[in-house]
């Protein structure tokens, strides 16, 4: 059994126990009440599912598995010679509960490029579909098709046992972390730079070699997909995509049916679309006011026209959160760094400087700060990556590691399949009304 494997099964006999025993003790403690308004209002607030990979704090933002988005900057292995972390360590930690050294995170790098072989038929039904196909579209057929690979699937039809679910799941969850990247890149290549593909290059780390894989070989944009693939991979349990993967999971479905479920929730402009929806909605308001760094006054008119449209402004807002995201402040560092200068990060810092007066004077929205989407289509954009559509699909990359690692506890903790209750609006009546 490989070393990191070996590794993940010692630390599943204490957690069982140690969750078990946890029960025994606490199991009937109540941790919350549930309104009337919260069972419409979409569950808000409702703390009802275990996921250890990290936590959403609404002032102070995310943690994973204790720790910021800055600490990690300075405590994960970087690239030599970069400084970003490196999101082989932030996997790392969030499977284990430890910090990697340079050394365990070269090998997690290893261990995906060995895997990241996928086999051709999964690029003939991409190629099966016409090239307007939205990158989300293309990014969830190939994963159904890598379904093919599955392990789990296989394990559980020559009728493995229970105990040792997480064995195929744990290469499922690896194999399709480790192929995601070459999954996209194909899609970015077959869409928009008339299939000319490039071969990836294993002697790159996991996001250096996506960023090879796209057709962008400057280490700045190399640090930049680091920093990128590392801030999205997890924002606790409750989010629609997480949420699916776990849900679906609980089936029994294996990695690559759960993982392709939470897809399909990121593809929609509520969630990880928002990132896309952000540079299409700056674009429309440039082209309305002819171009140029629009004044505040501008962006404040444009902003209240499309809230007088009845649609959101994409990139603000957020069910959890109260402030604003440190996402989108590490992304602002990275510019502040990078390209202090540049024209649409100059329109993105104004719109951080508008929206939220306007927002918080509707009285109705409760978090009027940005979100991580608010400020990633800018930075691409930077580098060249403009054909904003595929943003989704590089979001979905880096979900992978924290969805694929809390499925592969869930299983191996023998969670149960997931089956809250539902009731009727009559039923709701009936019972106050006595
Ligand atoms: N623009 C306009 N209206 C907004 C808004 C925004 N950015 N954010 C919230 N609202 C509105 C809601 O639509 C809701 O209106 P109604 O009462 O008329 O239905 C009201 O304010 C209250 O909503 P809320 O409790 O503040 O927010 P929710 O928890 O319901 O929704 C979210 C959260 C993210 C869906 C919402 O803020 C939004 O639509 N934002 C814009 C889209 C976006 O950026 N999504 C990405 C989130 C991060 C991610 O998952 O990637």
């Amino acid at each position: 059994m490989e070393r990191l494997k070996e590794h993940f099964r010692t630390k599943i006999d204490p957690a069982v126990k140690e969750i078990k025993d946890f029960i025994s003790e606490y199991g009937d403690e109540v941790i919350g009440e549930v309104k009337v308004s919260q069972v419409y209002g979409g569950m808000r607030g409702i703390t009802a599912l275990i996921t250890e990979t990290s936590k959403l704090d609404p002032n102070e933002g995310i943690r994973f598995r204790g720790y910021s988005i800055p600490e990690l900057q300075e405590k994960l292995p970087a690239y030599p010679g970069g400084e970003q972390p490196l999101p082989e360590g932030i996997f790392y930690l969030m499977l284990f509960n430890e910090l990697p050294d340079d050394d365990v995170v070269r090998r997690v790098s290893n261990n995906w490029a060995r895997r990241a072989t996928i086999p051709p038929h999964v690029f003939k039904v991409i190629d099966a579909l016409p090239f307007h196909a939205h990158p989300m579209t293309q990014f969830v057929t190939g994963i159904m098709a890598l379904r093919t690979e599955s392990e789990f699937q296989r394990a559980y039809r020559a009728g493995i046992s229970k105990s040792d679910y997480w064995e195929p799941i744990y290469e499922d969850v690896m194999n399709l972390i480790a192929r995601l990247p070459r999954l996209a890149a194909y899609i970015y290549r077959r869409t928009y730079h008339n299939g000319d593909h490039i071969e990836p290059d294993s002697k790159l780390d996991w996001a250096g070699n996506f960023a090879h894989m796209l057709g962008f070989d400057n280490e700045e944009f190399r640090e930049l997909l680091r920093l990128y693939m590392t801030i999205h991979v997890d924002h606790e349990g409750g989010n629609v995509s997480a949420h699916t993967v776990h849900l679906v999971g609980s089936a029994l479905s294996d990695p690559y049916l759960a993982f392709a479920a939470g897809m399909n929730g990121l593809a929609g402009p509520l969630h990880g679309l928002a990132n896309q929806e952000v540079i299409r909605w700056i674009f429309a308001m440039r082209d309305e006011l002819g171009g140029g760094l629009p004044s505040k006054e501008q962006i404040a008119n444009y902003v209240k026209k499309t809230l007088n449209d009845g649609k959101v402004v994409p990139g603000f807002g957020h069910a959890v959160l109260r402030k604003t995201d440190p996402r989108y402040t590490a992304q602002r560092e990275f510019a502040l760094k990078h390209m202090p200068h540049d024209d649409l990060f100059q329109i993105v810092s104004r719109i951080y400087e508008v929206v939220p007066e306007i927002l918080q004077s509707t009285g109705k929205v409760k978090n009027p700060w940005p979100n991580v989407d608010a400020h990633s289509g800018q930075l691409l954009m930077h580098y060249g990556l403009t054909h904003y559509d595929f943003y989704t699909v590089l979001f979905g990359v880096s979900r992978a590691l924290g969805t694929l690692a809390s499925l592969l506890w869930d299983r191996a903790l023998g969670f149960p399949i997931e089956r809250p209750g539902s009731t009727t609006t009559e039923l709701l009546k009936e019972r106050f009304a006595k």
